[in-house]
């Protein structure tokens, strides 16, 4: 009896790892793994919340809500796309998500909490370029070794706020700049390093096609900022930034929580988003970066 059992454990044991081993996967398949691995591809949703005396109310045309942030309702599998022909050891591979999600937003400074919500309908593009390496054992050999920012844009036609730069300063000096989200940077030389503690200041320039109200639109920054995830960034010329109204929206700060997500972001709501708690109106982009760590 004892013997039976032994060889059925061993019958069973061939069969789960020839499972596991067969069909033998493809470049394409390998390729793909290494993108739903990597964390290169795992980007932060924009659905951080900020503190509210930062929010605080102003006195122009529009101004911030006493609440608001994003609520992800729906992120089906990312598509991930591959350009070019995996024969010669080097592709573009295009990973598309459709984020389908609600604006929370409290337009009334009343201190209580009576929310209208917004649909969002996004999708956030990242490009990479992977390569063959004949002496790398995992994922077939394939590597990411350059990747663009992501870009998060609406998924219908009527984006009207668009983001034109980003840029990160480390104590003044310029290390990270990009004014074309289809840019690629170099995995291992050429994206932002930030370690807690760095003296970082992140710029930004923002169009807008239709402004209607005053302000035009409101810019936030997300990622390892001071105190929480999400920050309002200014063009009035304090809190690091250097000229007021010139356009440059700026955000200053000593780096914290590189730990948790390796991403910053610039992000910039239509001030027509802001004005009310009601209308469909969510006009909304952004882009970001995986940064890393030393
Ligand atoms: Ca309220
Ligand atoms: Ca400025
Ligand atoms: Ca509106």
């Amino acid at each position: 009896m004892k013997k039976l059992t032994i060889s059925i454990c061993l019958i069973v044991s061939i069969f789960i790892s020839g499972c596991v081993e067969s069909p033998e996967l493809t470049d394409e398949d390998y390729i793909t793994e290494l993108l739903k691995q990597s964390n290169l591809s795992q980007v932060a949703n924009l659905n951080g919340i900020g503190d509210l005396e930062e929010d605080g109310k102003g006195t122009e045309e529009v101004t911030r809500p006493e609440y608001w942030y994003r609520q992800l309702l729906n992120e089906p599998t990312a598509e991930i796309l591959i350009g070019g022909e995996v024969s010669t050891g080097i592709c573009t591979v295009t990973v598309i998500s459709r984020l389908s999600a609600e604006l929370i937003i409290d337009t009334l400074w009343d201190g209580e909490f009576i929310p209208g919500t917004k649909q969002i309908s996004a999708i956030r593009y990242t490009k990479f370029i992977v390569e063959k390496n004949v002496n790398e054992t995992s994922f077939g050999g394939w590597r990411i070794i350059s990747a663009t920012p992501s870009e998060h844009m609406l998924a219908n036609e009527e984006q009207e706020v668009f983001i034109t730069s980003m840029r990160l300063y480390k104590n003044d000096e310029l290390i990270w700049e990009c004014t074309d989200p289809s840019d690629f940077y170099k995995i291992d030389s050429e994206l932002p390093v930030l370690s807690e503690g760095d003296f970082i200041r992140m710029e930004t320039t923002i169009d807008h096609l239709n402004p209607v109200y005053e302000p035009e639109y409101f810019v936030v920054a997300h990622g390892p900022l001071s105190g929480h995830s999400r920050h309002i960034m200014y063009d009035n010329g304090l809190y690091g930034d250097e000229v007021a109204e010139d356009g440059i929206f700026s955000y200053e700060w000593y780096v914290e929580y590189t730990g948790h997500h390796q991403r910053i972001a610039v992000d910039v709501i239509d001030a027509d988003t802001f004005e009310d708690q009601t209308e469909e109106d969510y006009d909304s982009a952004a882009w970001g970066i995986h940064f890393l760590k030393i």
